[in-house]
């Protein structure tokens, strides 16, 4: 099925959820991110003139930080034109013009400290950065109609093109740690020009010609149409997969096809955490085998949990499977969520799936068990030393719109809800709702008749749908519901949200035994905070919950009856039983009250 993606352009997130994240984006993230990214020297970097003995020695991959910065700042001008923060690109823009080399490279730190290196060292992130600079100039040439950025960005690519595809000079074949790929196929879509496309093609086709199994962190342990699992860097390795998904749509390349079906399969059924998040070990930043997603010490990068979702919304435009929109949904609403603070202002880079304050404690001080032990931390920071995942976030959110629609000639898929309006081959769309805290949506159409596919989330066993205020039965084939609206019509859709007590696979040892409790699309979670401390010895008892309001946090919370278990002793059957009311709360709302254990999983008896 070919499919068309209605992107940022055309969709306004109006109301909700989203809206007020896209606000607090707007008004606080993007100027916080700004800020710690000038105290920390990213935007003057750019300006070339870094000498020893300054602080703040770029780094390699600083280049991307500030161009997902500037992209960012892009989509917001889509929506509402922001005279500050377009100058702040301006200049920037200026600097990379300045900056650059005659033949159109442009790389901070290889300019400024290996020349000599140039296209020489594959894990320095050369093609990372001018990845992530392409995607910026496109947004921002969309955005604001001003042509620099994207042609001096097209002369870097053009050079990029005739080093390693036309001479084959450089001396490594493919990237490193992708996103090139992706950032070509967006060229490619936004300029029509041929070339760009072929070269992201290229990219794809030369990674693993070799088969080092070594390079399995880099995904270069096999060529991409013959890879059948996530392995390695899971940032790394889902951009590669979107954009091997990006190509098989495009070029309607079946072996590519087949891998992304594999590995999607891969990981939502072994290697993803129920929030989404993935990339389950420091160790190389990696996907883990199957099964393997210990919570205490998982890594979970936001990047990594966003990277998953871009992949999702390739792979559903080739498939009307809700699966996609359903793994999407995860890691919006949680995996991916969690990595910005309710205020705004600070991230999480890991994203903790547990926090035993006492057990850190114990292994800590251990000298036996301290070693290799990676525990995550426990509170969002502003920036870090490797600041990859904030200027994610803000571009991320700032085009979330990019995940509700896509469409073909007689169809409009419904994959996400969220209230706003869009325009749609000379239709308009109107979805009115208070998703996910209420499971009412609205969607009236106007300007044209259509089929509508409504995504049913996996999570909701009992729904209704209505045209114009009547009941209408809608067949449903593989997650999405369909009925078809005339000009005028209002389709509503009523999803039962309900509390959940949901299992993971007995092979996930560090579940065994416990349930995790979910609400629409959150994943609820326990803070000590809100229970007493520790969570140690916590059981939830039971079926009963109630849902009610946290008003501190702005959040849906659940009350569950529970007990707290003390054994008298190291070993007893002599238990003492404190009953008592537990509080859960959706799991991206986590650490925002200083730190305090936190626990998805839970004993429940
Ligand atoms: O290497 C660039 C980025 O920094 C990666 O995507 C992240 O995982 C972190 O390593
Ligand atoms: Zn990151």
């Amino acid at each position: 099925m070919s499919n068309k993606m209605l992107t940022y352009e055309n969709i306004d997130i109006t109301g909700g959820f989203w809206k007020a994240r896209q606000d607090l984006n707007r008004k606080t993230t993007i100027w916080n991110v700004y800020k710690r990214f000038c105290d920390t020297g990213r935007f003057a970097a750019f300006k070339m003139n870094w000498k020893e003995g300054m602080p703040n020695k770029p780094h390699y991959f600083w280049d991307s930080d500030v161009a997902k910065w500037l992209e960012s700042v892009a989509y917001l001008t889509m929506k509402g034109r922001e005279p500050e923060l377009e100058a702040i690109v301006d200049e920037v823009v200026d600097d990379i013009e300045r900056g650059r080399m005659e033949n159109g490279y442009f790389n901070i730190y290889h300019q400024l400290f290996e020349p000599d290196n140039i296209f020489k060292k594959r894990q320095q992130h050369e093609l990372y950065c001018a990845g992530h600079l392409i995607e910026a100039a496109i947004a921002y040439d969309y955005a604001t109609g001003k042509g620099k950025f994207l042609s001096l960005m097209k002369e870097y690519a053009r050079h990029i093109k005739t080093v390693f595809m036309d001479e084959r000079t450089a001396a490594f074949d493919t990237p490193g740690h992708e996103e090139i790929e992706l950032a070509l196929v967006k060229l490619y879509d936004y300029t029509g020009e041929k070339e760009w496309l072929e070269l992201a093609r290229f990219f794809v086709d030369m990674r693993g010609s070799q088969n080092k199994m070594n390079e399995i962190n880099i995904q270069s342990h096999l060529p991409p149409r013959e890879q059948r699992s996530a392995e390695g860097h899971a940032v790394r390795a889902s951009y590669l997969y979107s954009a091997m998904a990006d190509l098989a749509l495009r070029c309607e390349d079946s072996g590519l096809k087949e891998a992304c079906d594999a590995i999607f399969e891969d990981i939502i059924t072994s290697k993803m955490y129920i929030t989404g998040s993935v990339g389950s070990t420091k160790n190389g930043e990696s996907f883990e085998d199957s099964f393997r997603l210990p919570n205490d010490t998982a890594y979970a990068e936001t990047c990594a949990a966003l990277a998953l979702a871009l992949f999702a919304r390739r792979m559903e435009r080739m498939d009307a499977d809700s699966r996609y929109a359903d793994t999407i949904e995860r890691v919006i609403y949680n995996g991916f969520l969690s990595g910005v603070s309710l205020d705004g202002k600070s991230f999480f880079y890991e994203n903790a799936q547990e926090i035993d304050l006492e057990n850190r404690k114990i292994v800590r001080a251990s000298l036996h068990d301290n070693r290799n032990i990676h525990f995550p931390i426990t509170q969002r920071l502003e920036v870090f030393g490797c600041s990859c995942c904030p200027p994610n976030v803000t571009r991320f959110i700032a085009s979330i719109g990019d995940f509700v629609y896509n469409y073909t000639d007689d169809t409009i898929y419904v994959n996400q809800y969220m209230e706003s309006t869009a325009k749609i081959d000379g239709l308009t769309i109107t979805q009115t709702t208070e998703y996910p805290y209420d499971g009412r949506i609205s969607v009236k159409l106007t300007g044209g008749a259509r089929r509508l596919a409504l995504r049913i989330p996996g999570w909701c066993r009992v729904y209704t749908i209505g045209k114009n205020g009547a009941s209408v039965s809608a067949p449903v084939e593989k997650g999405y519901a369909y009925v078809d609206a005339a000009d005028g019509d209002e389709i509503t859709l009523e999803l039962r949200i309900t509390v959940r007590r949901v299992k993971a696979d007995s092979r996930v040892r560090a579940n065994r035994g416990m349930i995790a409790v979910t609400y629409g699309p959150f994943v609820m979670c326990m803070e000590g905070v809100d229970n007493g401390g520790s969570l140690g010895n916590v059981k939830l008892v039971g079926r009963n919950a109630t849902v009610t309001w946290d008003e501190q946090l702005n959040v849906p919370a659940i009350l569950c009856p529970a007990v707290r278990e003390t054994v008298e002793g190291l070993y007893s059957d002599s238990v003492v039983t404190e009953p008592f009311t537990a509080k859960l709360i959706p799991y991206f709302a986590f650490a925002n009250r200083g730190e305090t254990d936190m626990r998805i999983w839970i004993e429940n008896i």
